[in-house]
């Protein structure tokens, strides 16, 4: 066994870590599209840059977040919610690159989700320092439909709390490659993320990204 936590690309990390009922962290499942995903992430942010949003309670993220597909997540003063227009640009968001579509839908099907049709994917960036505190994914119209989780660059802590933001929250390890999905039952628990530790990545450097694909309409 390795104690090479934070060396992202060891294959010995490799497999299915259970973390819920309906939850499964699939070690390594995206590193061979790594390329195809950056280049889609590249392709993305060329139209719709990484910002740092606002929060209903005023606080700026610090994580800078964009979107592709048909709807984008948003926050501002006014609220949490999905649009068709990213509302720095005024356009729509950048279709979803085919890499992130093919790569969510074998993802959802190794855990059980065979049918996954999504039409958002919120990509996060994150530099040293970052973290996103304990929240819900709630603002998608259907909680059937899974959400697929893709890990790039710098590791980071996740973690994964309950039902209640008060439940006790395990920590996972997340690294370069890896796909976390999760649904049914475990569709509405609380997570974040540690603030992240610089642990350069060879490809990324100081950023860790991570995208989120879901059905959100
Ligand atoms: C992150 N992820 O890993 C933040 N949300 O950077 C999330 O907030 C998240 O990984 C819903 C489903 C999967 C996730
Ligand atoms: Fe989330």
């Amino acid at each position: 066994m390795t104690l090479d936590l934070f060396g992202g690309d060891d294959p010995a990390q490799h497999g299915r870590v259970t973390i819920g009922p309906q939850s499964v962290v699939l070690r390594g499942f995206a590193l061979p599209t790594v390329d195809a995903l950056l280049a889609g992430v590249d392709d993305v942010t060329a139209q719709a840059p990484f910002r740092h949003m606002e929060t209903p309670g005023g606080y700026t993220m610090s994580v800078a977040l964009t979107n592709c597909g048909d709807l984008g997540w948003t926050t501002d003063a006014r609220g949490y919610r999905y649009s068709r227009i990213d509302p720095v640009s005024g356009q729509p968001w950048p279709a979803m690159p085919q890499a992130f579509t093919q790569l969510a839908q074998d993802a959802a099907r190794e855990a059980g989700f065979p049918d996954f049709a999504p039409d958002a994917c919120l990509v996060n960036r994150y530099e040293p320092g970052s973290r996103l505190s304990l929240h819900q994914d709630r603002n998608e119209r259907d909680f059937n439909a899974p959400i697929v989780s893709v890990s790039l660059g710098m590791p980071a802590m996740f973690l994964f709390g309950g039902d209640d933001r008060a439940d006790r929250a395990a920590r996972v390890p997340l690294f370069h490659g890896d796909v976390v999905v999760w649904g049914g039952v475990d569709r509405l628990r609380f997570h974040g993320v540690m603030p992240l530790k610089d642990l350069p990545h060879p490809r990324l450097g100081s950023q860790r990204i991570n995208f989120t694909i879901r059905k959100a309409g």
